[in-house]
């Protein structure tokens, strides 16, 4: 089952003791390059082509109607609704208070520049289907993207076969609860150049979000800069960073809440007490045998991507899961909150007994978009932030320019560019070099 990994006295880097999962996007790329070639050349025509090859669903078109996204909200379970609208109106929450108000430095007397946050104007965003069809993840790309401000938004998710063609019923369902209508019928790499390119009905968008399989995510790579695109996501990861004070089964329930998504997820746990150890280990044999996943749990704990470490104090620990830098980090220690203030790399770090990973996954108000692959040591999971762009605004008067003329001159000078110095000498009757 799992296997334990001992670091104890140890000062090696744990990031090659604990391998991560690896995905080769790069690969598909020779096979998602005609594909999206296709659908810039022959738009809708090459989407129902597409679709029909690869989902096996001949469309009459792509757009799905606003009537199917009311009816499967009026079919959803009420207890599923009464749910999403609980995550909707946290996530709402905590999103709003995300937004950020412009700012205006005075920097010289006369001379200002103001940061003006602006949305982008448009966003697809990929929703997948099959087993991977989460309307949670719906809630957490469409939240901050709304709270953003963002004008037009657009989702696509594949159509599926057994619901007449139509993309699963709790994605359109979400949708409607979101406010959302423009909806396609659209999946895989052709559903990102759909969006990069716009085609028929879908006109083309300035961003393309959510998570994807390996054809997505490779059409992202390819069309990353035609569009702009959120983080390539990858297999989910839990760590826990637990002393002996903390509830084994606790431990245990969480590390198998995150195995259930993939066989490649990775469930880790590192802990100095050999004693919650072997708990632990004990329970996680009891809650694996008796999960409704536990082919696909135990392939994710027995992974070389999972493992129990141990280190040698709560300190050391610290440095493991920081080098680690997991998608979510639980903090189960005496001192869980002081510990927690100290974490510098994680996706979202989740504090206390009471905090579960799958508080996070869907009602806590938090996003449950991270970065995975140990990128959160540069990259933070999505915010309002992801879908706003800072546009400097520089106002200067005679004066201040007048000031700062020489300086500007001289860097242009050093720079060998010397008509950037006579774009500001031109304002005050300066001459230009080689003029008569
Ligand atoms: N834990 C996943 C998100 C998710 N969980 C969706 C349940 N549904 C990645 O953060
Ligand atoms: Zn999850």
């Amino acid at each position: 089952m799992i296997s334990r990994i001992d670091l104890r006295g140890s000062a090696g880097d744990p990031r090659e003791l604990l391998p991560r999962a690896e995905t080769d996007v790069s690969a598909a790329l020779d096979q998602v390059r005609p594909i999206c070639e296709d659908v810039r050349e022959r738009g809708t025509e090459a989407l129902l082509e597409l679709t029909e090859r690869f989902d096996g669903v001949r469309l009459s078109g792509i757009r799905v109607p606003r009537a199917e996204l009311d009816s499967a909200l009026a079919a959803l379970d009420p207890a599923v609704r009464a749910a999403l609208e609980e995550s909707i109106e946290r996530a709402r929450r905590v999103h709003a208070d995300q937004r950020r108000a412009d700012t205006t430095t005075r920097v010289v007397p006369g001379g200002t520049v103001t940061e003006r946050w602006v949305p982008v104007d448009r966003v697809g965003l990929y929703v997948p289907g099959g087993r991977a069809a989460y309307p949670s993840s719906v809630v957490m790309n469409v939240v901050p993207a709304q709270e953003a401000g963002v004008a037009s938004l657009a989702v696509t998710s594949p159509p599926q076969a057994e619901f007449g063609g139509l993309p699963h019923p709790t994605i359109l369902a979400a949708c409607a609860l979101l406010g959302v209508d423009e909806v396609y019928a659209v999946g895989g790499a052709q559903a990102v150049a759909m969006f990069a390119y716009g085609a028929g009905r879908c006109e083309r968008a300035d961003m393309v979000t959510g998570p994807g399989n390996i054809w997505v995510a490779s059409a992202k790579r390819l069309l990353k800069g035609v569009i702009g695109i959120d983080a390539e996501a990858g297999p989910t990861e839990i760590a826990v960073l637990a002393d002996e004070t903390a509830d084994p089964a606790y431990v245990a329930a969480d590390l198998v809440s995150q195995a259930e998504h993939d066989v490649l997820a990775a469930s880790v746990l590192v802990t100095p007490s050999t004693e919650l150890a072997g708990k632990v280990e004990a329970e996680l044999s009891a809650r694996v045998a008796a999960t409704r996943h536990r082919d696909r749990v135990a392939d994710a704990l027995g992974g070389r991507q999972s493992g129990i470490v141990l280190v040698d104090d709560l300190d050391h620990g610290l440095a493991v899961v920081d080098a680690y830098a997991a998608e979510h980090l639980e903090i189960l220690t005496a001192d869980a909150s002081a510990r927690a203030a100290a974490v510098r790399n994680a996706g979202a770090v989740f504090v206390g007994p009471y905090s579960p990973v799958s508080l996070g996954d869907y009602c806590a108000g938090s996003n449950h978009v991270l970065p995975t692959g140990g990128s959160a040591v540069h990259t933070a999971g999505l915010s309002v932030q992801t879908f706003l762009r800072g546009v400097h605004v520089v106002e200067y008067d005679r004066d201040a320019l007048a000031a700062v003329a020489p300086h500007v001159a001289a860097l242009a000078e050093a720079e060998d560019l010397p008509a950037h110095g006579e774009a500001v000498a031109a304002r005050f009757g300066g001459g230009q070099e080689g003029a008569q």
